[in-house]
């Protein structure tokens, strides 16, 4: 099994961890996805990598291929979890980024949100 680079100190890490609770989307061996506990729409789940990144403001070059693995899990795991078929569906993408990005917890974490309108916020 592949260890993570982990803070103890962070709820997502804890989450990731099974520490705490939460309503698993999916998991493989670097991303772990799970329904948001205050969800702004009809499906909204987050997307987080194992390992501790705090934000998207310490993603690296080494980091591009796990990026890519988010982006490209989160078109798929909307649909299985509701979201209806672009064009007239679709999803909403969200990686708030620091204090004046709206970010709350610091481990990089994409929104994914979809479902009937209207919920769409800002
Ligand atoms: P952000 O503002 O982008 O950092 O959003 C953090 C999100 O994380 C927010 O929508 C609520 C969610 N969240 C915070 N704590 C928990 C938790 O313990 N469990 C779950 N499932 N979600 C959480």
């Amino acid at each position: 099994m592949t260890t993570h680079p982990q803070d103890p100190a962070c709820i997502f890490c804890k989450i990731v961890a099974g520490q705490i609770p939460s309503k698993k989307v999916y998991e493989d061996d670097e991303l772990y996805a799970f329904h948001d506990i205050n969800p702004w729409a009809p499906v909204h789940f987050l997307i987080v990598p194992k390992a501790h990144i705090a934000s998207m403001a310490h993603v690296g070059p080494e980091h591009e291929a796990l990026l890519g693995r988010i982006m490209a899990l989160a078109p798929k795991l909307a649909l299985e979890r509701g979201c209806e078929p672009y064009p007239d569906g679709g999803f909403r993408i969200v990686v708030n980024t620091g204090a004046q990005g709206g970010q709350e917890v610091h481990h990089l974490h994409m929104h994914v949100m979809g479902g009937p309108r209207p919920w769409l916020k800002g």
